[in-house]
């Protein structure tokens, strides 16, 4: 039988890897990766002693099923080229295809939600070890995209699935369990900025311009003001090459708010936000999700 191929989106996250092995475990397809994994998703990994997927690189002319993610720029190179079987999202939608395919998506916490919700009874089927391993994986999705509940992406079915995984698993402290996988990502002392940047890095077509959005969860936000004067160089830079538009946003877990750096158009970010802005970076309250708080924003003012 022709292999069909499961994967994320680039910058794997927890929830697109998880996402990708739960999918094909149910499914009986092949997991992938679209780069290295991170060390939060390492450390879920390790806990549940599930392997990593295997990369794949250019994917023209294989059988693919997209988890966490529908749009092309985001996807493996050649995805132009690639026989696309199923969607499975959270995410806005920005696809088309020619040809009809199944297309599952709710706007919910994460993938691994969708997963849940709708592959139950298949989930169920599985062998008892395996079951369990899954269960823990979409458990740990859930808490990581969802950033324990804290982000305005979290929905009641996200934090009910959730607390109806961690039963199955075993698991009684579910919010400690969600801040040791946050924490498993660790300082960024040590770490390039490019790293830091780009390895949660996403890219969007905003009204015909490029705009990259990178972020990272943080639990002291003093690191990133260490390192300040090298991320507005590397976004400038990177503007230069190839975008109309980068941000950095860097969100602090615990304080519940984002520092967020721009290389580009000041009065952008300004009107997006609603917020007068001195110099390349600025701290906002509240703000937890690039999906819902933005992506939309700034989609607005292109
Ligand atoms: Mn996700």
């Amino acid at each position: 039988m022709e292999e069909i191929y499961v994967f994320g989106h680039k910058s794997p996250d927890t929830d697109t890897i998880c996402s990708a092995i739960a999918y094909a475990k149910i499914k009986n397809l092949t997991p992938a990766r679209l780069g290295e994994i991170n060390e939060e998703t390492k450390f879920v990994l390790e806990k549940f002693c599930v392997e990593i997927p295997r990369p794949i690189e250019n994917v023209e002319g294989k059988k693919v099923v997209l988890v966490d993610h529908n749009e092309f720029q985001q996807s493996a190179d050649g995805i132009e080229k690639a026989e696309i079987v199923e969607v499975i999202d959270h995410h806005k939608i920005k696809f088309s295809y020619d040809k009809p395919i199944k297309f599952l998506t709710e706007p919910l916490g994460s993938t691994a939600t969708v997963i849940a919700k709708y592959f139950e009874s298949d989930i169920e089927k599985i062998e008892v070890n395996e079951k369990k391993k899954i269960k823990g994986l979409l458990l740990s999705a859930i808490l990581s995209d969802t950033v324990v509940f804290k982000s305005p992406t979290t929905t009641e079915e996200d934090k009910k699935i959730a607390n109806e995984l961690a039963k199955a698993v075993g698991i009684d402290a579910l919010i400690k369990f969600g801040i040791d996988i946050k924490k498993a990502k660790g300082s960024i002392r040590g770490k390039t900025v490019e790293s830091i940047i780009m390895a949660d890095f996403k890219e969007f077509d905003f009204n015909g311009k490029k705009v990259g959005i990178g972020q990272t969860e943080i639990v002291d936000i003093n690191e990133i003001y260490e390192i300040k004067a090298q991320i507005s160089k590397f976004l400038e830079n990177l503007k230069n090459e190839n975008y109309e538009m980068t941000v950095f946003v860097a969100t602090d877990i615990i304080k519940e708010g984002s520092e967020l750096f721009f290389a580009g158009d000041k009065s952008k970010i300004e009107k997006a936000f609603g917020i007068k802005v001195v110099g390349n970076f600025v701290y906002i309250p509240g703000l937890m999700s690039r999906k819902k708080q933005v992506v939309p924003k700034l989609q607005q003012v292109f």
